[in-house]
């Protein structure tokens, strides 16, 4: 490094706070601070201009409904239909322009622009008629990251049939919960994908969860590997292209939906073992998506974005599908890893692309961080004009690596807090105004209440450590839990409302510091919840798994610090007699974490012990195995009916 470069280092390092780049302020979609005054004097009302991003068939009544709460309502009275504004509004003035880049893991190309992505989502949406699907009806869909997947979602949307995506590298018991739990009898899947160049079977692994399914299902399998794969359909099996070649210029027109009515369900991780069905609706969540998208992610119609997440997840529906084609723009996916061929992948798509915005998740960063400068070097990435991150906490010299080298100190960077059930960004800054801190999300978005508060309630001082609270609602937010109205109320609402004084708080289950600035500092979950990659794994599902391992007596699971995962599954494990501890067992219960829920829940260590320490009434201190598993102090350990096990277990995850 020559003195300079030294010297800016330094000076990078030293740094804590960044003003946004004059010359990304000036282009900004939303630069007028006074915004955030302009949202509090008008709550609700400030809602309808993000319902005023949409077009709307029948304009709604009212902004929000709260007569029943916490089941709010939005829009209500309002008509639309989520295809038709991601698509079908842009055709007069933006049908050529492209909707959709697709990039494959080998290097192939796909790209749609609005008309015929409209034109796939029709023939797709009379197909799915065809084969039975009604309004209502849950479509599953088990698929990679492949153009279909967009494709079949639009085409769900415009019959107004829900769409429940199951991440393609979850499990096959995995896919069978989630499809009986919404009671969903059609799946739409596909032969396989590639993963480093090789073929990788997924119809098997969607036969096997189709195996456990409850009911009938109807199945549409894309042939994403060609001759690369022979598979053989099964009954009541069919191939998409063949459906799709019957159905060449159908014209299906969008379904009229009510404002609240489903737009999708996604399942994710809570407290217990069951996942819980994240119930979405179509104007509140699609104009929520669409806000977001054009206000933190500055996102115009002629901008050539990129969120390099994965549409299994909530983050590649809201900003890889829904908020970006809603707004009109180009959206780019790409199927495969970062370092195939090469650890410049990304950078080769920035380039190629003349990507303006990419959001990512910390994880990546720190990866592109540990590979070196030198891959970015080797590309133009001067298209960019803002960075984005989501899914975890991002530390600071990760964020400053990705300040200076990907964005050349001239994108502002968003750190955007938010989750499954909030449908959208809820914290963070506003890339044009204000400062950003690297670490630090920031603000609450306009006309979000986002707080901290302590056990009690009470709203912590700047400096202190409380937990994160909404306690008022907004429009992306989840309705319910799929059928269980109960478990929505019990899991979100319980723990800080005032029922008899209808105070209605809701509960995100994370934990964070507040500054004086009111910038807020996610630090991380507070339930039985481990972030592996940015990616929502329940403790009670690995530890389910693990029990389920022939020899398993018990089993607790923790998150334990990864420098590069953020956090990594550490597996207890008490054994039945006649059971030993050794590189067999651990290989066993590590295919059964993998065959229960999928490789990124793979236990990072696994550890025996005779005991697991627990507390008088009987409860796993998870809280201490998680100190063991961070080699650190720890706390008190006066409550446990076995203290000497801790120094035991200590001794197994240090012995090695
Ligand atoms: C969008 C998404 C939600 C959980 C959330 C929190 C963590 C997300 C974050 C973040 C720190 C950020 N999280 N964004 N933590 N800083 N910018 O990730 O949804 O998969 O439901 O996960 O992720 O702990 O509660 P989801």
């Amino acid at each position: 490094m020559s003195d300079e470069e030294t010297q800016l280092e330094a000076r990078l390092e030293e740094q804590d706070s960044f003003e946004p780049p004059a010359s990304f302020v000036e282009g900004a979609n939303v630069s007028d601070p006074a915004i955030y005054d302009e949202f509090e004097e008008n709550w609700p009302e400030c809602w309808e201009r993000a319902a005023d991003l949409l077009e709307w068939d029948e304009p709604y009544d009212e902004v929000l409904v709260d007569d029943d709460e916490p089941f709010y309502e939005w829009f209500t009275g309002g008509k639309l239909n989520a295809s038709a504004n991601c698509l079908d509004r842009h055709l007069d003035d933006r049908g050529e322009e492209l909707a959709i880049q697709w990039e494959g893991e080998l290097g192939e190309t796909r790209e749609f622009t609005y008309e015929e992505l409209h034109r796939e989502v029709n023939e797709f949406a009379a197909v799915l008629r065809d084969l039975g699907v009604e309004e209502d009806d849950v479509v599953t869909m088990y698929m990679p990251m492949i153009p279909e997947l967009p494709i079949a979602m639009l085409a769900c949307a415009r019959i107004g049939a829900p769409h429940s995506v199951v991440f393609a590298g979850f499990s096959a018991d995995a896919l069978a919960t989630r499809m009986n739990s919404a009671d969903s009898e059609y799946l739409v899947t596909c032969d396989g994908y590639y993963r480093r160049g090789d073929p990788l079977d997924h119809l098997s692994k969607a036969n096997e969860g189709l195996e456990d399914a409850e009911r009938e299902t109807t199945t549409v399998v894309v042939d994403r590997l060609g001759d690369d794969l022979d598979h053989e359909l099964g009954e009541n099996q069919h191939d998409y292209d063949d459906l799709v070649a019957e159905q060449a210029g159908a014209v299906v027109e969008p379904v009229v939906r009510d404002a609240e009515d489903m737009l999708f369900l996604m399942y994710t991780s809570g407290t217990t073992g069951e996942p819980k069905g994240v119930k979405h609706t179509t104007g509140g969540y699609l104009s929520y998506a669409a806000w977001t998208s054009h206000a933190v992610l500055d996102v115009k119609p002629d901008d050539t974005y990129w969120c390099a997440a994965d549409i299994g997840w909530i983050t590649g529906h809201s900003y890889i599908v829904y908020g970006p084609l809603a707004l009109g723009t180009t959206s780019v996916m790409y199927e495969g890893t970062p370092d195939y061929p090469e650890k410049d992948r990304l950078w080769e798509i920035v380039e190629d692309y003349g990507v303006n915005q990419l959001y990512t998740a910390p994880t990546a960063i720190r990866a592109f961080m540990k590979w070196g400068s030198e891959y970015p070097e080797r590309h133009d990435l001067s298209s960019l004009r803002l960075l984005g991150t989501v899914g975890e906490p991002i530390n600071p010299k990760a964020w400053k690596w990705y300040y200076k080298h990907i964005g050349n100190e001239a994108c502002p960077i968003v750190d955007t807090w938010w989750q499954t059930e909030t449908g959208g960004m809820m914290i963070t800054t506003l890339p044009a105004i204000g400062e950003m801190k690297p670490g630090s999300a920031g603000p609450p978005l306009p006309g979000i209440s986002a707080k901290l508060v302590d056990e009690t309630g009470e709203e912590v001082a700047p400096g202190e450590a409380g937990y994160v609270v909404v306690d008022r609602p907004w429009p992306g937010m989840l309705r319910t839990l799929y059928r269980n109205d109960e478990r929505f109320i019990d899991e979100y609402w319980s723990a800080y409302s005032d029922e008899e004084e209808d105070e209605w708080v809701y509960f995100p289950e994370d934990g964070a510091k507040i500054d004086d600035d009111g910038y807020i500092t996610i630090l991380g979950r507070v339930d039985d919840v481990i972030n592996v990659s940015g990616h929502r794994l329940g403790t009670m599902e690995i530890e389910s798994a693990v029990v389920g391992v022939e020899g398993v007596a018990e089993a607790a699971t923790v998150g334990g610090d990864h420098e590069m995962k953020g956090e990594a599954v550490y597996v207890y494990a008490i054994l039945e007699d006649g059971y030993e501890p050794g590189e067999e067992m651990e290989q066993a219960i590590i295919e059964g974490v993998e065959e229960a829920i999928g490789p990124i829940a793979r236990p990072e260590k696994v550890v025996f012990t005779s005991e697991l320490p627990k507390t008088r009434s009987g409860k796993i201190m998870r809280r201490l195995l998680e100190d063991i598993a961070n080699d650190e102090e720890l706390g008190d350990t006066s409550t446990l009916r076995n203290p000497d096990v801790v120094e035991d277990i200590q001794g197994k995850v240090s012995g090695d």
